[in-house]
């Protein structure tokens, strides 16, 4: 190669995997601290999403319930704007790599590791009736999502930190006994990671399993859904539309309404000075209304066009499987397996 053409080479970039979890309605938290930073990070990264649904049936599924939800999470991540020209975007399940990887890796991982993921502890405390092995062993599928696409960095919320730490001992661990084989991910906690709190109890996080329907905004509730739940979101007795300490509602829809119009906190308040909190929350609803709009338009053409989601949702995870495969068989034939006859 010339010199010239050496220089002119563009650089190779950075590839990203992240995925959410199909488990019932994608939330505004969701929106504003997960799938709107993937769309930001498509044109910089080589970009690598997925629906997990492997990681949904650590918790049981409704069979009905859960294809449906499975579909129309792949629908909305589009709608909210990942660009299927620039990422693959596949389902977990369609990519059977990603389940023998995670056999392999669950015999990398020590027992006492697992033991100590605070979200393991969290969910069989949740789920007491139901404290299955894949629940437990939830973490290596994770690491197996992530180390099959050799992914550099993986955007996470603050929640799944400790689940990526893990991936790496456990790539750190498969390298030291067999030389390097998978690439070690950092984590990609985005800048503006707003935290979106509960709308009923304003301390907590904005979490879609939360029983309380008034508690979260789904993308897809319907406007007058929407504003009725601004409406009922808990406040306190200051009447005073600025940010302030035992002031976690209002400090929460500042939040919102920065996070949807973009405005700062400052700005805000200047805005709604002399008004009560009534106007606000009125105007808060009305501003997440006007950012979901466009989103529940290409929302509602995806879900129709069932055939269009087929051809990406399968051609995504063909692409998939090779870039995966090849990392599974190096892995595998570095373990000592005969190499797979077909
Ligand atoms: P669950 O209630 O089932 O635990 P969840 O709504 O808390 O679900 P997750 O599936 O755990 O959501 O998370 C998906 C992604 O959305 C993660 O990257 C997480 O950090 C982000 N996320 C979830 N809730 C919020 C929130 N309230 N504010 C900002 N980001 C959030
Ligand atoms: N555990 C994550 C979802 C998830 C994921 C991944 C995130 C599954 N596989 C790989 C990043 C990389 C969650 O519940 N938020």
């Amino acid at each position: 190669m010339s010199e010239e053409m050496k220089t002119t080479q563009p650089e190779k970039k950075k590839r990203i995997f992240s995925a959410i979890q199909p488990s019932g309605t994608i939330t505004l938290g969701n929106y504003v601290g997960a799938l709107r930073n993937w769309v930001k990070l498509q044109d910089e990264y080589d970009c690598i999403f997925a629906v997990a649904d492997l990681h949904a049936i650590t918790v049981r599924q409704d069979p009905k319930a859960f294809r449906k939800n499975i579909l129309e999470a792949y629908a909305l991540f589009l709608a909210c704007g990942i660009d299927l020209e620039k990422s693959l975007f596949f389902i977990q399940s369609h990519v059977h790599t990603h389940a023998e990887l995670a056999w392999v890796l669950n015999c990398y991982t020590q027992f006492g590791e697992l033991s100590r993921m605070t979200q393991f502890k969290d969910k069989s405390a949740k789920h007491a009736d139901n404290v299955n092995a894949g629940l437990f062993t939830y973490p290596s599928l994770m690491a197996a999502d992530i180390l099959l696409y050799q992914a550099d960095l993986v955007p996470i919320g603050a929640d799944q930190k400790q689940h990526l730490e893990l991936s790496r001992n456990i790539a750190e661990r498969f390298n030291g006994i067999y030389g390097k084989t998978f690439t070690v991910p950092d984590g990609y906690i985005p800048e503006v990671g707003a935290r979106i709190k509960s709308l009923q109890d304003p301390t907590k996080k904005m979490s879609k399993s939360d029983e309380n329907v008034n508690a979260w905004v789904a993308i897809l509730d319907k406007p007058d859904v929407i504003m009725k739940k601004f409406k009922r979101a808990v406040t306190d007795s200051d009447a005073k539309v600025c940010v302030g300490e035992g002031k976690d509602g209002i400090n929460n829809l500042i939040g919102i309404m920065s996070a949807v119009t973009g405005k700062t906190a400052d700005e805000i308040t200047a805005e709604f000075e002399g008004k009560g909190y009534g106007d606000f929350k009125t105007a808060v609803g009305e501003a997440v209304v006007e950012e979901v709009r466009p989103i529940q338009e290409r929302f509602a053409q995806l879900i129709d066009d069932k055939a269009y989601l087929e051809e990406q949702y399968r051609r995504c995870a063909e692409i998939a499987l090779k870039i995966s495969q090849r990392t599974l068989d190096k892995a595998m034939k570095k373990i000592g397996y005969i190499p797979r006859p077909f």
